[in-house]
C-alpha cells in the first residue's frame, strides 16, 4: 500500500465505515445522451468516529452510476477502490482514541491523495467524514460555510424523449410546479427542435440551458451554433471531457456562453478551463471534483476570476441534496442550480425531511451535520447490500 510521505492533520478516531448499497426506483425514466435510467443502485458510506466517550456516525453519498458512462467511475468500482484502497489509508492514519481530536475532512483528501483517479468514490468518503465532523461540534454545513442566503433558486433537468408533445407536456408540469431555469438533455437528432418548441412554449423570460454530456464533436460546432437564436442561458458540456481545446473554439465561435460539466475534474483543471477560455460557466458538482471541499475551492477560484458558477446534480438521495443545497446558497453560485425537489425523481427519499419546492426555490437545510436525518426504517427497507469495514 502506499504511504502518505507530508505530515497530514490528525482524522480521528476513525473506528468503522460501513457501504451500503440501496435500490431505488425512479418516478419517470430519466434518458440522457449516454443512456436510460429507470431505477438506481446507490452506494453509501457511513464512517464511526468513536473517542471512548462519544460514538458520532457521518454519511456520505456517492454519485457515481451503476455504468461507466457519465464518467469513468461506476459503483461496484467506487466499493471495491473504497475498500482495498482508500479505507485501509485512512483507518492507518486514525488517531487513538485518547488524543483524538474529532473527525477532520480536511484531512481526507492528503491521506488517499496517492491513489490515482476516483474522485467519486473519494467524494463519498470525505462527505462521510464531513458529516461527522460537523455532528461532532453540533453544527451544521451551511453555519459551518458561513452561508447568509436561506433558500436558492431551483432548476429541473429534463430528460430526453421519444416525442416532442411528450417533451412539452413534461416540460408544462414543471413550469406549473414553479421551477425557475429549465435544462434540457440534448443529442444530436434531438436538439434544434426541441430547444425551439420550448421556447416558444415557455416564453422568453424563463431561463433556457441545454446539456449534451459529451454527445457531439468538434465537426458540430457551426451546428451547434444555430443555438444561438434561442437565447440560452448556456450550453452544458456538448463535447468530449478531454476536449479543452474544442470548447474554446467553440466558445470563440457561439454567442450561447459554454459551460463546462465533465471535465471539471479539480481546481487545476478548473483554472486551466476558465484561463484557456473553454469554460465561461462551470457546472460544480462535489461528487466530480472529489469532495466539497474541492468544490468550495472552486467556487472561490470562479468567484475571484468573475465566472459564474451553478450545483450541478447527479440525481442524489436526500443526503447528497441536502448537502448541494447548503454549498449552492454560497454567493458565487449565481444561476439556478439542478438542485430539484426529491420528488422529481424519487417516490420517497432516505431522509426525514426531503427536500422540496417552494415559491420556486429550496430551503437551505437547517439540520445537523450535512442537513439530514435519515428514515432509518426506510433506508433498512431499500438496502441491497451492507459490507462493514474495520480497521
Ligand atoms: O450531466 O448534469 C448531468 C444526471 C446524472 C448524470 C449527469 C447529469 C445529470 C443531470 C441531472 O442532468 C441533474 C439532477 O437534477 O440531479
Ligand atoms: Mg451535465
Amino acid at each position: 500500500m502506499p504511504r502518505p510521505d507530508t505530515p497530514v492533520a490528525p482524522l480521528g478516531a476513525l473506528t468503522e465505515f460501513e457501504l451500503r448499497r440501496i435500490r431505488l426506483d425512479l418516478v419517470t425514466p430519466f434518458r440522457t445522451s449516454f443512456g436510460s435510467q429507470t431505477e438506481r443502485d446507490i452506494l453509501l458510506v457511513r464512517a464511526r468516529f468513536d473517542d471512548g466517550d462519544r460514538v458520532v456516525d457521518g454519511w456520505g453519498e456517492c454519485v457515481c452510476m451503476s455504468e461507466p458512462l457519465y464518467s469513468s467511475e461506476y459503483v461496484d468500482g467506487a466499493q471495491q477502490v473504497i475498500e482495498r484502497y482508500l479505507a485501509p489509508l485512512l483507518f492507518a492514519a486514525a488517531t487513538a482514541p485518547t488524543i483524538s481530536t474529532g473527525p477532520s475532512a480536511a484531512a481526507v483528501a492528503p491521506l488517499i491523495g496517492a491513489i490515482r483517479g476516483h474522485p467519486m468514490a473519494k467524494a463519498a468518503i470525505e462527505m462521510a467524514v464531513l458529516d461527522a465532523q460537523l455532528r461532532w461540534h453540533e453544527t451544521n454545513y451551511a453555519s459551518h460555510l458561513g452561508i447568509g442566503r436561506d433558500r436558492v433558486p431551483s432548476g429541473v433537468s429534463v430528460g430526453i424523449f421519444d416525442t416532442l408533445d411528450t417533451l412539452l407536456t413534461e416540460v408544462s408540469a414543471y413550469v406549473e410546479q414553479g421551477y425557475r431555469r429549465i435544462k434540457l438533455k440534448i443529442e444530436p437528432g434531438w436538439d434544434l427542435e426541441p430547444v425551439a418548441a420550448v421556447r416558444d412554449l415557455i416564453g422568453p423570460d424563463l431561463p433556457l440551458q441545454v446539456d449534451a454530456n459529451s454527445a457531439y464533436s468538434r465537426h458540430d460546432i457551426d451546428h451547434l451554433c444555430r443555438l444561438d437564436e434561442f437565447d440560452l442561458l448556456l450550453i452544458e458540456q456538448p463535447l468530449a471531457e478531454e476536449d479543452l481545446l474544442g470548447h474554446a473554439r467553440l466558445a470563440e465561435a457561439a454567442s450561447t456562453p459554454v459551460c463546462l460539466d465533465e471535465s471539471i475534474i479539480s481546481l487545476t483543471t478548473a483554472s486551466d478551463a476558465i484561463e484557456t477560455g473553454a469554460a465561461e460557466i462551470i457546472n460544480i458538482k462535489p461528487g466530480r471534483v472529489g469532495g466539497y471541499l474541492e468544490a468550495r475551492r472552486i467556487h472561490d477560484l470562479s468567484a475571484a476570476r468573475q465566472v459564474p458558477v451553478w450545483c450541478g446534480g447527479m440525481l442524489e438521495t436526500g443526503i447528497g441534496r441536502a448537502a448541494n443545497c447548503a454549498l449552492a446558497a454560497l454567493d458565487g453560485f449565481t444561476l439556478p442550480g439542478d438542485i430539484s425537489a426529491a420528488s422529481r425523481f424519487y417516490a420517497r427519499d432516505i431522509v426525514t425531511d426531503p427536500i422540496v419546492l417552494d415559491d420556486g426555490h429550496v430551503a437551505v437545510p437547517e439540520q445537523l451535520g450535512l442537513g439530514f436525518e435519515l428514515d432509518h426504517e426506510f433506508l433498512d427497507a431499500i438496502t441491497t447490500s451492507t459490507q462493514t469495514l474495520r480497521g
